[in-house]
């Protein structure tokens, strides 16, 4: 005969406590592997879905989880971080994220492990919740599409059907007599063939080609644009701009030496036959623009030296390259700007924003959509398929690459990504100036020694360079040939060395006849002040 429910209840309680007071469980270390493989094979499944449906084009590069997180990661890094990174760790700043991210994940998935030890159930909670985070980060990309979210879907359904499986095979452990039962081989067997397709997945998903369209269209936009004759309309550039000293930069910068800085993980790859411009907000006519209708307008060539506001005094952020394209401000103008406009925002395709004084980009000066960078169509990481160019301001304010939006508007409405992170809202090149040769701590022998290097003043120009020797007067150095007020020029000094150590200073005058500052000042909030200097033996 039943005893009442209530009954029931209480006696089956009483049994477990008396029979079972410590449940065996699953043991602490084949908990924390049971969860990193469940992750790891949550990640690998959904980063190999990802990269075939990117391939066939039905999802965009958000779809990655690691890459949108990684995205996201950045974006929400306080800017005291980012800042640090962008001056520190320079080249090293993607490495570092991803060991930063990869050792969270770790915690993370081992605390999946951890949790379904009280109860599966738990493990798998927190298995979604992950999950749901990733989800969030990928929706919160520009250029998603809702279809991009299902990769991470069906790899937290693997990853969980992983951790199911192997808490299942996993050996228990009773607090009182050690190791209960379980498989420990089968369990060791199962994890490892997880691992081993979580790797493997993860593999595959690199090896996936996903930019095919990408490069055909750089290609082909590169046979069109020189077929046309586009490039190359400058006259060859006058010899007097290069001294052609030993060690010295170059006049212009090879596009494979030219410095890169972004916050993209991985290069955007965008195909110019879908590319499209919008430029909108207030404006009287939204304009858009394709990647062929772009190249049929008047192209204009120019040689521009960018320089990034994190270059330090003597660092070597900057470049000088040929670029081609078109002017920013014909098209600005044939989207009819308000008059109370005094901020272009420009947006990249993987959600970099950028804003500019309106005022600068109209006020005549060679503006561009670049298309072409030293008469090759622009590389990847430099932007392609279009750039912004602006002589005169830092990139942070004007160089956009992948461009794909112009939003007229005003300062007072929205903050650029960097502005937002304390760097000025305006930023125009500082007067700067760099010694090449001799490096530092050189050994030189007494006589003739050239002192040579590069000066800036974008889009005011170079008048005057001088190196001072210790403590003796300033000396004027011999100039390389202006080309434009709008790059860098170099400089050389002939020094006649005298034996003892000696410490080399060099500062500039721009165009108006204004003395580069010897304020030291770091690169925030709006670059750098100060002189370079070379200490140096001579024997
Ligand atoms: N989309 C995008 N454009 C960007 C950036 C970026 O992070 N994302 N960085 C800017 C900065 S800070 C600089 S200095 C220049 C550098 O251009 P380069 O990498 O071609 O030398 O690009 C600018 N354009
Ligand atoms: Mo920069």
């Amino acid at each position: 005969m039943e005893a009442n429910p209530l009954e029931r209840q209480n006696r089956s309680s009483h049994m477990t406590t008396t029979t079972q007071p410590h449940p065996a469980r699953v043991g602490r270390w084949a908990a924390i592997v049971s969860g990193i493989v469940a992750a790891a094979v949550a990640i690998g499944v959904a980063e190999l879905l990802a990269a075939l449906g990117r391939a066939v084009n039905l999802l965009s590069s958000n779809a990655s989880p690691l890459l949108s997180l990684g995205s996201s990661f950045i974006d929400l890094t306080p800017a005291s971080i980012v800042n640090w990174a962008k001056e520190n760790l320079g080249h090293f700043d993607k490495p570092a994220l991803a060991l930063g991210m990869g050792v969270v994940l770790l915690g993370l998935s081992a605390a999946v492990g951890l949790l379904a030890r009280r109860a599966v159930l738990y493990g798998s909670i927190l298995l979604a919740v992950l999950g749901a985070v990733v989800v969030a980060a990928i929706a919160s990309r520009s250029l998603f599409v809702i279809q991009d979210i299902l990769p991470t879907i069906f790899g937290v359904v693997a990853g969980n059907a992983a951790l199911r499986a192997l808490f299942r095979a996993a050996p228990l452990r009773s607090p009182e007599d050690g190791a209960t039962g379980g498989d420990r081989r089968r369990f060791l067997q199962m994890a490892g063939i997880g691992a081993g397709a979580a790797v493997a997945s993860g593999g595959l998903s690199q090896l996936i080609p996903t930019s095919a369209a990408a490069e055909a269209s750089r290609e082909h936009a590169a046979t069109e644009a020189s077929a046309a004759a586009k490039f190359d309309q400058l006259p060859p550039l006058p010899a007097g701009v290069d001294l052609k000293v030993d060690g010295l930069s170059p006049f212009v910068t090879p596009n494979g030496d030219f410095y890169r800085i972004d916050t993209a993980l991985v290069v955007p790859k965008l195909n110019a036959d879908t590319w499209e411009l919008r430029i909108f907000g207030m404006v009287d006519q939204e304009v858009r623009i394709n990647y062929a209708d772009l190249l049929k307008r008047p192209q204009i060539e120019r040689m521009v030296t960018l320089t990034c506001v994190s270059n330090e005094i003597g660092g070597d952020l900057i470049g000088n390259a040929k670029w081609q394209g078109t002017a920013l401000a014909d098209l600005i103008r044939e989207a009819g700007p308000s008059a109370d406009a005094d901020m272009v925002m420009s947006r990249s395709s993987d959600g970099m924003e950028i804003g500019s004084p309106l005022e600068v980009l109209l006020d005549g000066r060679d503006a561009m959509l670049a298309v072409a960078m030293n008469g090759e169509v622009l590389p990847f990481e430099h932007g392609f398929p279009v750039r912004m160019v602006v002589p005169g301001l830092y990139g942070y304010v004007s160089a956009t690459k992948w461009v794909v939006e112009l939003e007229v508007m005003r300062y007072d409405q929205a903050q650029a990504y960097w502005t937002q992170r304390g760097w000025g809202a305006k930023g125009p090149i500082k007067t700067a100036s760099r010694i090449d040769v001799p490096r530092s701590f050189a050994k030189l022998t007494a006589g003739k020694n050239a002192v040579a290097g590069v000066a800036w003043a974008q889009h005011r120009g170079i008048s005057k360079v001088e190196v001072q020797v210790d403590d003796s007067d300033w000396a004027e150095a011999k100039l390389s040939t202006q080309l434009t007020k709008d790059t860098w020029r170099q400089w050389v000094y002939e020094w006649d060395a005298t034996p003892g150590n000696h410490n080399i200073k060099v500062r500039a005058t721009d165009g108006t006849g204004q003395v580069q500052t010897a304020d030291v000042a770091g690169v925030l909030p709006d670059g750098a002040t100060g002189y370079d200097s070379r200490a140096v033996s001579v024997s």
